[in-house]
């Protein structure tokens, strides 16, 4: 098992836009072991590459109380949103601390490679359809907060930033 570094809110490697994956070889399946691991130990329900400082396509989600129902999602592409719109309330581990209400598309349809790298395609709604959406953001380089007005965004990130020194100053 290893625990990646998860990198915080204002960090502007977060804002990085990920490569697709050429090949799903050994590589790319430690990646997706080492993320599996840092979500299940942070807890979160999703985790993009990016938020661990690796620039690829690469997504994890489990939705699952037991964290046995892994999800991998190799370079998704969605192919399809809802005209519905649906808010739900975000959170985001590179966040820390900080919730607010988002609104997107009710359902979406995806493409992607799963582990073997087989093509699948994947029907969402709810938390699942959230939760992809805000990973396939990450993959662009979007943060959640970027949604939210100007002036929470910099309350947010001067709150994290003072959080950081903070932390800095007790090693
Ligand atoms: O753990 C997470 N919970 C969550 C809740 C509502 C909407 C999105 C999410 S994703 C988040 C984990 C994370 O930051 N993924 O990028
Ligand atoms: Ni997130």
């Amino acid at each position: 098992m290893a625990l990646l570094n998860v990198l915080c809110y204002p960090d502007p490697r977060l804002h990085k836009i990920a490569k697709p994956v050429a090949q799903v070889d050994a590589r790319i399946k430690k990646i997706v072991a080492d993320m599996a691991d840092t979500m299940y130990e942070a807890p979160g329900v999703g985790l993009a590459a990016t938020q661990v400082d690796i620039h690829e396509r690469i997504l994890v989600i489990d939705l699952s109380d037991e964290q046995n129902e892994l999800m991998v999602f190799i370079n998704p592409e969605i192919t399809w949103a809802s005209a519905e719109k649906k808010s739900w309330r975000e959170g985001c581990l590179s966040v820390p601390e900080f919730y607010d209400e988002v609104e997107r598309p009710a359902e979406i349809r995806i493409k992607a490679l799963d582990i073997e790298g087989k093509e699948f395609e994947l029907e969402a709604d709810g938390l699942l359809a959230v939760c992809l959406q805000h990973e396939l953001d990450h993959l662009q380089g979007k943060v959640f907060v970027e949604y939210l007005s100007l002036l929470k965004r910099t309350r947010i990130s001067q709150k994290l930033k003072k959080r950081s020194k903070e932390l800095e100053g007790e090693r």
